[in-house]
């Protein structure tokens, strides 16, 4: 079988317990079929030449781990500036949080370049390259520049914006003729397809060619989407055993007269927390019976520290947690646990085990792995209920989730109430589906079907 050749910002030892949606999939691809994973090395290099970064190569198992360190220049403008402050924002529907500074662009298409010139010896004439998310875009572009003729896939683990949104970014038309490079683009959701069928017709004024191919520019490209999935045997293996065991126990003893709401999220502004926070305030007013009960435990991981806008949401959600706990809170019964902290991955299941009720409520996402992971845990005997943001890609899977739309606090509080009280013989009945669902399209499914379309693809003329 073909080797793998994997590219992704950040590379991860698929080895050891990874945080983060993305390390976690492709750790587990990797590490069935072997190969090699190339990325950043998480290094920044001060005051170093530009452009130029140094190799690093580690073997973990099957799998060759290249990384490369970036200049301080390189890193801000490719990084914090086109990939954070451009990239992430307009994709996610917040152009209010956009920063078009002309200087990222550069950085943004230097690094590829980079990454291209310093892939390009490592590979074989049979491999097939998979290239991960926003930040490496026109990567495609720039190794068949360099005349590599090998299949390239691309996947996009964020959502695909509306054709106006997206043409707000002033590089729009030429980050979206990069895509036209590889053979086989993937999305997460049915949706982004739509946005990017819209998009080339009405943008490019190209067309769609049936089976999900599409002609712009004068080249042919495959779009589908391939939801993500989760390990659900990994994960099922992660909730029995005993660290996730004591966390339930732990859990169910000490809030055992009251019921666990749960939210697991990176601290993005796209997560919707927040929204939630009030969603859950509005549960208590409209609600008394709730009080001195349901009690919300909000994980929150650090993530982008360096990039405004996440400062910005950190303050947000610990005055609003704050608040509630001041206006609600009793000596014995505090409303609202925010954890700005990471947890550990084996404890995770045990969280989520304990809870009555899962948030999952981003404004956007393109799949989102903690619903997946929530209806995993549940005790199929006695489940908790998902509650889902219609506005997340897993939404268009998980239709026996509770879907609301986090803007709209007075029926999400609604919902929670509805999931509180949910009987036995629904819970079980809406547990059931998803889990299978979610077992069908799991992320050995996901790797093997996109790949499969990979190796199917017509290729380079
Ligand atoms: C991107 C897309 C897409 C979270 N907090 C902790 C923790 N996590 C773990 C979760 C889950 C993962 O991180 C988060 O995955 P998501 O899918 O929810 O979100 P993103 O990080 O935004 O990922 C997303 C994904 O890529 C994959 O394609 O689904 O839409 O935005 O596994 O459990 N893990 C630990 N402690 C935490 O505090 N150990």
């Amino acid at each position: 079988m073909a080797r793998l050749v994997v590219i992704s910002n950040r590379v991860a030892d698929p080895r050891k317990p990874a945080a983060g949606g993305l390390a976690v999939a492709l750790g587990e691809s990797l590490q069935q079929t072997g190969g090699l994973w190339f990325g950043w090395s998480g290094t920044i290099v001060e005051d170093g030449p530009t452009g130029e970064g140094e190799m690093h190569r580690q073997q973990a198992g099957k799998v060759t781990l290249a990384t490369l360190d970036l200049s301080r220049e390189d890193h801000d403008a490719y990084y914090l500036g086109y990939s954070n402050k451009v990239l992430w924002p307009v994709f996610h529907n917040r152009l209010d949080l956009a920063n078009f500074d002309a200087g990222f662009i550069g950085g943004y298409r230097r690094v590829n370049q980079l990454f291209a010139r310093k892939l390009l010896p490592l590979l074989q004439p049979d491999d097939i390259i998979w290239v991960h998310d926003y930040h490496l875009i026109p990567l495609a572009a720039e190794l068949r520049a360099m005349g590599c003729k090998q299949k390239i896939g691309f996947f996009l683990h964020i959502p695909l914006p509306p054709q106006i949104i997206l043409a707000a970014i002033p590089q729009h038309e030429w980050l979206m003729r990069s895509l036209f490079a590889y053979d086989v683009v993937g999305f997460q959701a049915q949706q982004d397809v739509q946005h990017f069928d819209r998009y080339v017709s009405n943008e490019a004024h190209g067309e769609s060619l049936g089976h999900d191919r599409f002609r712009a520019w004068g080249q042919t490209v495959r779009a589908s989407a391939f939801p993500i999935g989760i390990d659900v045997d990994e994960f099922l293996a992660l909730t029995h055993a005993k660290e996730a065991r004591d966390m339930h126990e732990t859990m169910k003893r000490e809030y055992s007269q009251r019921r666990l709401l749960l939210g697991i999220d990176r601290l993005d502004y796209s997560k919707g927390i927040p929204q939630r926070a009030r969603a859950f305030r509005e549960l208590l007013a409209r609600y008394p019976e709730n009080h001195r009960s349901a009690t919300l435990i909000q994980i929150a991981s650090p993530t982008r520290e360096d990039v405004d806008a996440y400062g910005d949401i950190r303050r947000e959600l610990e005055s609003l947690c704050g608040a509630i706990n001041g206006d609600y809170g009793e000596l014995d019964w505090m409303p609202v646990r925010y954890i700005h902290r990471t947890v550990a991955r084996k404890r995770v299941p045990g969280l989520c085990r304990a809870a009555a009720v899962g948030l999952v409520t981003p404004l956007r996402d393109g799949m989102n792995l903690v619903a997946k992971e929530y209806v995993a845990a549940q005790d199929p005997a006695d489940p908790g209920v998902l509650v889902l943001s219609r506005f997340a890609g897993a939404a268009e899977q998980l239709k026996e989730a509770l879907l609301v739309n986090p803007y709209d606090t007075h029926g999400t509080a609604e919902t929670i109430q509805q999931a509180l009280h949910m009987p036995l013989e629904e819970r079980r009945a809406r547990h059931q589906k998803l889990l299978a669902r979610i077992r069908e399209q799991d992320v050995h499914w996901w790797r093997r079907t996109f790949l499969e379309a990979l190796r199917d693809a017509p290729g380079v003329e």
